[in-house]
Formats: structure tokens, C-alpha cells, sequence
């Protein structure tokens, strides 16, 4: 064997026991209760600790084009902060150019993710931006090439209408595609942003306020109800507020297959961080809401509602955020948040908020399952031995200065954990160890997902 983890905890979607696992090649090839007899070239000692799969950060934005900038995480820099947080496996976003067939614009941020190094493996979603001619019917390309999940945007100047949307989500249905919505009502954003605007109501708090609730939440319902006619799989993106949650809760209810992202941002503030000195360095999109939608997106998570965790991570400079000191308008949207989220999750088991079990499967189980990455997402014989070692003694304070990404703040500065990652392997090869990066740039490849039956 390569290596042998011995007298951890294994954690999986579903049980807790003690074991040891063996890895050769990059995959686990034994996990058992005494693997001490085996011959292996490194053993790792685990006493006390858990040993649980590396997390799926199933949307993040690096090296992105947006808010007249681009998001100041390469590639690496990003897959080198994601390794650090214990997370192994990331899923992009490529944005198609207008006119750009969907298998291009993956092929071409293949190319520049090999350019610019990735430190663990990652994925792509494909958003789609034109629909024109037969644009759409290139997503079997694109499936044939590996990705098989893309995203609609209803805001932005590159979101789509309702009528693209349904288009969108009928070719899914036709060739086994998943498709992922950031839902907020584009109409009524822009008519809050223009009539704070002309009242000089300029403060990030405005960012909030043109992006309340109901924008969301009429949003959240609108998409439900299109993927519900074509009875159709739906997954939605950065979900924050109550009435998306209540929205999903039925339609999962209903027997629908309507799948619930959420951010660790969602779940550790509120609208509240709008009225910080520093509240600019916190607008993203959709706004961190009230108290009611985070006790309803905790909620969700206990009953089962949330499907997965991801970060959404799309950090920009300070000088960048500063743009907007005094225009909201001007802030480039969102936040670093890559290197947080297992430790966060974590944190919150350990603290006994969820259990152990509920942060694996929101954090690297269901991305696996949901997106069709089978070599992943659980410590099993044959998978990826994309593999975690925490310790839930040790207490960590997350400051700007000991997180790995090139972002030059972080919202979670302050943030105390009780528990840390303190190793993490990536096929095997040990890319994270107590503090420190110890992976190499153009380690990660790309994932290939497979399409949903259809
Ligand atoms: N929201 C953000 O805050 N940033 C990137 C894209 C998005 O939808
Ligand atoms: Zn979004
Ligand atoms: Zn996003």
C-alpha cells in the first residue's frame, strides 16, 4: 500500500466507527478494523481523530469575470485555500460567451485552469448565457464531454427570461442534463436599485434592501414551478431565504426532485452585516437575509431540505470592495469563503448543532450523488482517496493571515472553530498539513460527470 490512516474514526454520510484505511494508486483499496499487518510506505497515526472524505465545494467562481473586475482567486490560489479547509474537489463556473457553443466554454476554462495550475481536482457548470439558434442543443456536447450540470441566471444583464429558462430546462429533461438556477426577481432588483438610488440611499445596506425577501423568495417559487410542469429536476443555487425554503420543502414534499443548495454565509449572518463599517466587504448575491430565513435554512438542514453546502466563493480585493464605499451599485458582488466551509460545518457538529454524519453528506456526499461524480464523496473501497484527518480538539481562529487564498480579507475574520482539518490527501497524495500548503500547482484534474437518466 501507499498509505495507511490507522486508529482514526471514520466518518461516513451515515455511520461513525473505527477503522483503518489503506490507499494504493490514488483510490482506497481496504478500509478494516486491523490493517496493521499490511506493508505500507507511510502510516499515519488518526488516535483521536476523525478521518472523513475530502468536502465537494460544488460552487465556487474563480478567476471570474464580474463587477467590471475579475474574482481575485486563480484557479490555484482558490484550489490552494480549498485543500487547506479540507475541501478536495471543487465545481466551477464557466460562463458561455454569446455565439460560444456550451462544450467550448468548458473546453476553453479547461485550458485556462491548466494554465494557471489547480491544487485539487475540480469540476464545471456551464451558465448559459445565449439560447439563440441551435446553442442549446450543443449541451449534449458538453455532456458527452463530462459536464452535464449548467446554470440559469434570472438577474443580471446576462440573466435569461422565463421563456429561455423553460427551453433550458426542457432540453435538460432531454438529454440527462441538471440544471442550476441563482433565482431572485431581475425586475424588481433593478426598480428597488433605481428608486434607492434616486432617494441617495447609497449604503450597502441598500444592497439588502433592493434585494429583500420576497425577491427571492417570488423567484425561488417562479423556477419551482417551471421545473414542476415539465416534472423535471431542478437544483437551486445560494439559497437564503424563508419562503425559497418553504418553496422546496413542498415541492420535495410533493415528490418532486427539487434539490437545495445553502452557503455557510447564509447560516452564520444576517441583513445585519449591511450596517457594518465593513458592510461593503459582505454584499453578494442574494444578501445575507434576516434571523427568521436562517433559523428556516437550519431548519431545512435538520429536516433534511438543504441537499448540500457550498461557498459561492468569489472573493474581491478590498480596493475592488472599496469601490462601493458610498454606492452600493459599485461593489463588485461577493465573498471568499472556499477555505471555511468544511471547518465551519465541522465546527457545527462537533459543537452539536448537526451531526458528523449530516456535514459529510451535505458537504461531499450529496454534491458526489447530485452532480453524477462517482469516483467521489465517500470513504469507500474504490473511490478517490480524497481523505480529511480532523481534530476535533483543536481550536482555530480564522484570521485573513492564516488562510491560503489571495483575497486580502475575509468575512470570517475573528471566526472561532472547535475542531480543525489538520491533514488533507488528494488521491492519495497529501496536499494540506497543519497550516500549511504542501500540494503542487497542476496537481488537480478535471472531473468528468456523468448524465442523469433520462
Ligand atoms: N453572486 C455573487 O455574489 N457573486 C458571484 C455571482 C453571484 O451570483
Ligand atoms: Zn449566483
Ligand atoms: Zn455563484
Amino acid at each position: 500500500m501507499d498509505l495507511i490512516i490507522k486508529n482514526g474514526t471514520i466518518v461516513t454520510e451515515k455511520e461513525m466507527f473505527k477503522a483503518d484505511i489503506a490507499v494504493k494508486d490514488g483510490k482506497i483499496a481496504l478500509i478494516g478494523t486491523d490493517l496493521s499487518d499490511i506493508p505500507a510506505e507511510k502510516v499515519v497515526d488518526a488516535t483521536g481523530k476523525l478521518v472523513l472524505p475530502g468536502a465537494i465545494d460544488a460552487h465556487t467562481h474563480l478567476s471570474f469575470p464580474f463587477g467590471g473586475t475579475v474574482s481575485s482567486d486563480s484557479y490555484f490560489a482558490g484550489t490552494r485555500a480549498a485543500a487547506c479547509g479540507g475541501t478536495t474537489t471543487v465545481f466551477d463556473y464557466t460562463n458561455q460567451n454569446f455565439g460560444e457553443k456550451l462544450v467550448d466554454a468548458v473546453k476553453r476554462r479547461e485550458a485556462q485552469a491548466a494554465e494557471e495550475g489547480v491544487a485539487v481536482d475540480y469540476g464545471l457548470h456551464i451558465g448559459i448565457k445565449d439560447p439563440s439558434g441551435d446553442l442549446l442543443d450543443s449541451m449534449q456536447e458538453a455532456i458527452e464531454y463530462g459536464v452535464s450540470s449548467f446554470k440559469v441566471f434570472m438577474v443580471y444583464d446576462f440573466g435569461v427570461s422565463d421563456g429561455v429558462f423553460y427551453k433550458v430546462l426542457e432540453k435538460a429533461k432531454q438529454y440527462g442534463a441538471l440544471i442550476a438556477v441563482h433565482a431572485e426577481n431581475n425586475e424588481m432588483v433593478n426598480l428597488l436599485v433605481e428608486r434607492y438610488a434616486s432617494e441617495g440611499k447609497l449604503s450597502p445596506w441598500y444592497h439588502y434592501a433592493s434585494r429583500p425577501e420576497f425577491v427571492e423568495g417570488e423567484a425561488d417559487r417562479r423556477a419551482i414551478a417551471w421545473a414542476k410542469s415539465l416534472n423535471t429536476a431542478l437544483y437551486i443555487v445560494h439559497l437564503a431565504d424563508k419562503e425559497g425554503v418553504e418553496a422546496v420543502t413542498q415541492a420535495k414534499d410533493e415528490g418532486y426532485e427539487i434539490y437545495a443548495e445553502t452557503c455557510p454565509q447564509y447560516l452564520h449572518f444576517t441583513d445585519e452585516v449591511f450596517k457594518r463599517e465593513d458592510g461593503r466587504n459582505f454584499v453578494c448575491s442574494p444578501p445575507m437575509k434576516g434571523q427568521e430565513s436562517q433559523d428556516a435554512l437550519w431548519e431545512a438542514i435538520k429536516r433534511g431540505d438543504i441537499d448540500t453546502i457550498a461557498t459561492d466563493h468569489c472573493p474581491f480585493q478590498q480596493s475592488e470592495k472599496d469601490w462601493g464605499k458610498d454606492d452600493f451599485r459599485k461593489i463588485p458582488n461577493g465573498c471568499a469563503g472556499i477555505e471555511n466551509m468544511y471547518p465551519y460545518m465541522l465546527s457545527k457538529a462537533n459543537d452539536g448543532v448537526i451531526t458528523f454524519q449530516k456535514a459529510v453528506e451535505l458537504c461531499s456526499f450529496n454534491p458526489a450523488r447530485i452532480f453524477g461524480c462517482e469516483d467521489k464523496g465517500s470513504l469507500s473501497v474504490g473511490k478517490d482517496a480524497d481523505i480529511v484527518i480532523y481534530d476535533p480538539e483543536k481550536n482555530f481562529t480564522v484570521h485573513n493571515s492564516n488562510m491560503h487564498s489571495d483575497s486580502d480579507h475575509t468575512i470570517w475574520e475573528g471566526l472561532e472553530l472547535h475542531g480543525y482539518p489538520i491533514q488533507t490527501y488528494s488521491r492519495g497524495r497529501l496536499v494540506y498539513d497543519n497550516g500549511e500548503f504542501v500540494g503542487e500547482k497542476g496537481w488537480g484534474k478535471m472531473v468528468k460527470c456523468a448524465a442523469r437518466a433520462h
